[in-house]
């Protein structure tokens, strides 16, 4: 058996959690096409007859972080980055200029004295491409994939690779081994469900001056569980936007977070959602 710890690194956006989801084989950690989605390191467990791999998706390193909210999560992936993991991916996204943030990235992987293998995503999009601007680092990474996380090409033979990295450990350790398969409990789940669909939802401002928070999570019936959670806003213009006119931005927001509750709980949802002005979200929950 084998069994390891791999970690995920790459900018914003590349395609991190989408790869995640994927290997896992169900949403662990929300997704969106905007930058920073991820806020928090999310550890999540994978299994098969080779042993397992827990998988540490990190936050995409911002090139330049100017609010708090930003400067903090890149604090936290730093801090991150120097566990103890036996593998390190580095994700790159071809479509996307290499600009100084992904020389900012590069910077922090290479001085990362771990085994490593570039990844290169998103190949299913053919239009654009700056490729040949990454083809450079295919020499100082020997081991390099071209993948798509979102249509899972080459992703197993990269798991098989990624296995051959993992040290052996007798099997009557693996199986002690507790870690839980996911480093959240179901309030902070819930909340990520519902951030996500404002990350979806709303324009460029919002999602980054928004959090959301799960206060009450209890069975109704046996079939209904009732759930209130918060969206905060750092100002009253941002929580008129979350509302919408007649309320009618917060119920889609609600309508398309409960649908995806009951899917993942196979149990129908009350969500009681409101939204409220909180101008120092940002120094409570992620201090
Ligand atoms: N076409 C295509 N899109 C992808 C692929 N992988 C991810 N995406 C899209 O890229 C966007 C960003 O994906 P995420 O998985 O949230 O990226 P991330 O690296 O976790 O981003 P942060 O959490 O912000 O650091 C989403 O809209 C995904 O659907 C891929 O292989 N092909
Ligand atoms: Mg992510």
């Amino acid at each position: 058996m084998r069994s390891g710890k791999v970690l995920l690194i790459g900018r914003p956006n590349v395609g991190k959690s989408t790869f995640l989801n994927n290997l896992i084989g169900q949403k662990v950690a929300i997704t969106s096409p905007k930058p920073q989605t991820t806020r928090f390191p999310i550890r999540a467990l994978y299994q098969d007859e080779r042993g397992e791999i827990v998988f540490v998706d990190t936050p995409g390193i911002f090139g330049r972080a100017k609010d708090l909210l930003s400067k903090k999560i890149n604090e936290k992936t730093l801090q991150t980055i120097n566990e103890n993991v036996d593998l390190i991916i580095y994700m790159v996204d071809h479509t996307r200029k290499r600009d100084f943030e992904e020389a900012k990235v590069l910077g922090i992987v290479r001085k990362l004295i771990k085994p490593k293998i570039l990844v290169i995503n998103k190949i299913d999009r053919t239009g654009k491409t700056f490729l040949p601007q990454y083809e450079f680092l295919k020499e100082e990474f020997p081991v390099s994939f071209e993948i798509s996380a979102l249509h899972s090409t080459h992703v197993k033979p990269l798991l098989t690779k990624m296995f051959e990295y993992m040290p052996e450990t007798p099997s009557s350790k693996v199986e002690e081994h507790s870690y839980p398969l996911l480093n959240m409990d179901s309030k902070n789940f819930i909340s990520e469900l519902i951030r996500e669909k404002v990350f979806l939802l709303m324009g460029e401002e919002i999602p980054y001056t928004s959090t959301v928070v799960v206060d009450q999570i209890k069975e109704r019936t046996k079939n209904l569980t009732y759930i209130k959670a918060r969206i905060l806003t750092t100002n009253d213009r941002y929580k008129r936007m979350l509302i919408g006119a007649a309320g009618r931005k917060i119920k889609e927001i609600g309508a398309y977070a409960r649908k995806e509750i009951a899917l993942a709980t196979s149990k129908k949802i009350y969500l009681d959602l409101t939204v409220e002005t909180d101008p120092h979200w940002q120094e409570i929950y992620y201090s």
